[in-house]
């Protein structure tokens, strides 16, 4: 049946480190062989074999206008047929980085670069760099990419495979690395009080999206904020997921908090590659050239990337109603979703933040590693295998956010609840 993705992963894997370009991709966690795709267009991805799926992964969150919205694809084709990449400054970024900092009102700069991954390495080594402080302090079960310093206790494809931490970080490098479960703010705050005067900041996703959906608990993001101030350490929130994607701007903007610095990735993008770290200038200027700080990348501010990302934040700005909308889409799916595992007497939690939300397999409230861990992972592997035979693509492992865009409707919604409970006779 999957004929054409087997034979591409036999192939693939002869010559690409497991046959994936990302671990999560390789459906380790879910069993099966992951799932090679031709095409996708709005809410709807299809395989080399032919077979559709309502998408929830898009892309792992930067499609928020859906696959291959017209507008982005155009204004891709344009850019294109001008040049790909110049090596140069261009009008683009500079329009991105005044969106961005309009949107974002705790940035006064912003430097754009080619991945979530290169803008969270850049903000610890800035938060090193001025503070003079080495260690920092991130939570469990977060993920910020795979730079050195934070592959300790994280999140995504580390906690799916069940990775302790990863060989080739430098143990020295590691040992600087403090975790704190996530919504505790008893260890934090013993953490500071234990370290402070050597923590150079704390890096948190304000809604933590790589260990599935974790929603921070009221107070927690500014007891953050309050230490840190209180200590001279930066606080940096990692919204490479949640930025522009649950309001205009970042969930910063929600949750009333001013971070020192913010990462930004993904939708930032539409959907090419991209990333980008802003904050307050005093720190920002520490950047070479201006500062010491270096920092670089050839395809850093890449046209595509910025023009995709400009037509994508155009629209969201310019539309009315686009998170109140995909918050009540998630919302009724999520909803309508709860009694059909009930009826089944399959517990679940769900937790949800407007368009992105993940269902675990557990009885017990989430809000941290720990509680998401305890989640059954053996029932989640066979309910994403049952919903992708009925043509349903979610993440590959429990330990992931699944994201509605604008281009998902009520009728994807009705074919995703009768997968669901069709998945559910059979589980
Ligand atoms: N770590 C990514 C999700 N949180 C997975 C990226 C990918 O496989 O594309």
């Amino acid at each position: 049946m999957n004929e054409m993705s087997t034979q591409l992963f036999e192939q693939a894997k002869k010559i690409i480190p497991g046959g994936v370009n990302s671990p999560v991709r390789a459906f380790k966690a879910v069993g099966g062989l992951p799932v090679f795709m031709r095409e996708a267009h709005g809410a709807r991805i299809t395989d080399v074999d032919g077979r559709e799926y309502v998408d929830y992964v898009m892309s792992w969150g930067p499609l928020i206008l859906g696959h291959a919205h017209p507008a982005v694809v155009e204004a891709i084709k344009d850019q294109a047929g001008k040049g790909t990449s110049y090596g140069a400054p261009t009008p683009l970024e500079v329009g991105l980085a005044e969106l961005i900092i309009e949107a974002f009102p705790a940035m006064e700069m912003v430097r754009m670069m080619s991945s979530g991954t290169e803008a969270v390495m850049t903000a610890i080594r800035l938060a090193r760099a001025f503070t003079g402080r080495e260690k920092i302090v991130k939570f469990e079960g977060c993920y910020h990419g795979h730079a050195d310093s934070l592959l300790v206790k994280a999140g995504s494809g580390v906690a799916t495979l069940g990775i302790p931490g990863s060989p080739g970080v430098p143990k020295h490098l590691a040992e600087l690395t403090l975790t704190v479960p996530f919504n505790d703010q008893a260890s934090i705050a013993n953490v500071f009080e234990v370290h402070g005067q050597e923590i150079a900041g704390v890096i948190v996703e304000p809604v933590a999206g790589n260990m599935g959906v974790v929603t921070p608990n009221p107070g927690f993001l500014k007891k953050l904020r309050e230490l840190t101030k209180a200590h001279d350490s930066l606080l940096v929130f990692d919204e490479v997921i949640t930025g522009f994607r649950l309001t205009w701007g970042g969930y910063q903007g929600i949750a009333g908090i001013d971070p020192d610095l913010t990462c930004l990735g993904k939708i930032i993008g539409g959907g090419l590659p991209v990333g980008a770290v802003g904050g307050k200038r005093i720190i920002m200027e520490q950047l070479a050239p201006l500062g010491p700080v270096y920092q670089a990348g050839t395809l850093s501010g890449n046209p595509l990337a910025m023009t995709a990302g400009l037509t994508t934040l155009a629209l969201l700005q310019h539309s009315t109603d686009c998170y109140e909308a995909m918050d009540r889409l998630a919302f009724s799916l999520c909803e309508e979703m709860k009694p059909l595992f009930s009826r089944k007497g399959i517990p679940v939690t769900i937790n949800r933040m407007g368009s992105m939300f993940t269902v675990f397999f557990t009885s017990e409230p989430v809000s941290d590693f720990a509680s998401a861990s305890r989640a059954d992972k053996e029932m989640f592997a066979r309910f994403f295998r049952g919903m992708l035979k009925n043509g349903i693509s979610l993440p590959p492992s429990q330990f992931e956010a699944w994201f509605l865009s604008l281009a998902h409707n009520h009728e994807d919604m009705d074919e995703t609840l009768a997968a669901c409970a069709s998945t559910l006779k059979n589980l």
